[in-house]
């Protein structure tokens, strides 16, 4: 009965952690279910912003101006990018036309 009540804990304890990172911080986007999250993201001058691959799909993350571009990212990949400049800036996944973002830096 102990056991069982340990177990049941650990549990618990685990699937806090796991919802916990399945949260972007505030200066990183989560590629998951076809999508940017958030698809919108404001961020201070000078900022690094990192995106990482959350799903099996291979995506990319490539600025609509040709600032920034990802390459393929496979599940679990990352790409970071120093915004230093002040603007808007719209990106979009090469592969999967209806995947779309910005980036706002002010
Ligand atoms: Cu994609």
């Amino acid at each position: 009965m102990k056991t069982y009540l340990l177990i049941s804990v650990f549990l618990i304890l685990l699937l806090g952690a796991c919802s916990k990172s399945s949260e972007p911080g505030q200066n990183e986007v989560f590629i998951q279910n076809m999508s940017f999250n958030p698809s919108s993201l404001t961020v201070a001058q000078g900022t690094t912003v990192t995106w990482t691959n959350k799903e099996s799909v291979t995506h990319t993350v490539t600025s609509n101006t040709s600032i920034f571009n990802s390459g393929s990212l496979s599940n679990g990949g990352t790409f970071s990018y120093k915004f230093n400049t002040v603007g808007t800036f719209p990106y979009h996944c090469s592969i999967h036309s209806g995947m779309t973002g910005t980036i706002i830096v002010k």
